[in-house]
């Protein structure tokens, strides 16, 4: 497996865990004038500030989020979801030393997010829409193609099944790095996610853990969700926002099994597991190969 990642101008090293800070840009009551969801200065701040948080806190990436890939989320328009997400990417990059990362769908916002300075693109629909794939190999940076059962968010925890749930997302991943190589995206430049909580019961879910190590096979670096999700509110019986311990559970098996990058809300906690399951698993100071 490659261990430098090469996300436009800066390198992401893979032989050490890395840690991706969640910030959602959301639409937010101080937005005024002609659009509601035109970004407004009050929020770009915010948003600044919190990626400063993370990035103070460990994070070596942020991860900016428009909500229109979010399962049960209402479909945001792409013109709504560029003025959401672009600002806050150029503001980020124009003041903070951290890679940035784009969780979007839309091609328009892949293409606008990588001339604003974004080094990464992570599409939890794997380039499935219409243009996507041309759009992501066009910007040359390097993308995350994530497992989901189910066309949409929409619809995907209906029910979902698997005859072996292993088995169906490694041949998923490998298919859909195939075809991104086949639309010239080097595979040394693609991650991939099995997808937690898409598509997928609990059950599914924490198989999906205890097995995760075979998703190595496919030799590209495994990025890993579970952050607050409903999986870990199942198994403990906690609400969301009581539910950082288990996400924590989660990481260290994770790391163990063979994630590479954790994308979380809770950066700190998060880098202090990292660190410890590393020092264990490879002793203190060490690096692993
Ligand atoms: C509601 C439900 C809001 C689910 C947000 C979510 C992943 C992702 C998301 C993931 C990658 C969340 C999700 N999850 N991208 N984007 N992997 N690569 O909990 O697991 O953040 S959205």
């Amino acid at each position: 497996m490659i261990t430098k990642l090469q996300c436009a101008d800066r390198v992401l090293d893979l032989s050490r865990v890395q840690v991706m800070g969640i910030l959602n840009v959301t639409p937010d009551s101080f937005s005024d004038g002609g659009n509601l969801y035109q970004a407004s200065r009050l929020s770009v701040d915010k948003a600044l500030v919190h990626a400063a948080n993370m990035v103070a806190d460990g994070a070596s990436m942020i991860d900016v989020g428009g909500e229109s890939t979010r399962p049960g989320a209402s479909p945001v328009g792409v013109q709504e979801e560029l003025d959401r997400v672009i600002p806050v990417v150029e503001r980020i990059k124009a003041e903070l030393d951290t890679l940035i990362s784009v969780d979007t769908s839309a091609p328009e916002v892949m293409i606008e997010s990588a001339k604003a300075g974004a080094g990464l693109i992570n599409d939890v629909r794997s380039l499935a829409r219409d243009g996507a794939m041309e759009a992501a190999a066009s910007t040359g940076l390097p993308v995350c193609i994530m497992h989901m059962q189910g066309a949409t968010p929409a619809t995907m925890q209906l029910a979902p099944h698997y005859e072996d749930v292993l088995a169906e997302v490694c041949d998923f991943l490998a298919q859909r790095a195939d075809q991104c190589v086949a639309a010239g995206i080097p595979r040394e430049r693609i991650v991939v996610d099995p997808g937690f909580g898409f598509g997928k019961t609990l059950e599914h879910n924490l198989t999906l853990l205890r097995r995760m190590d075979e998703l190595e096979a496919l030799g590209m670096p495994i990025l890993v969700g579970t952050s607050r999700k409903t999986m870990v509110g199942q198994a403990l019986g906690r609400e969301v926002g009581d539910r950082l311990a288990g996400s924590l559970a989660t990481v260290a098996l994770a790391i163990e099994r063979g994630g590479r990058i954790i994308r979380v809300h809770d950066v700190a906690a998060t880098a202090d597991v990292v660190r410890m399951t590393e020092a264990v698993l490879y002793g203190a100071g060490q690096e692993r190969v």
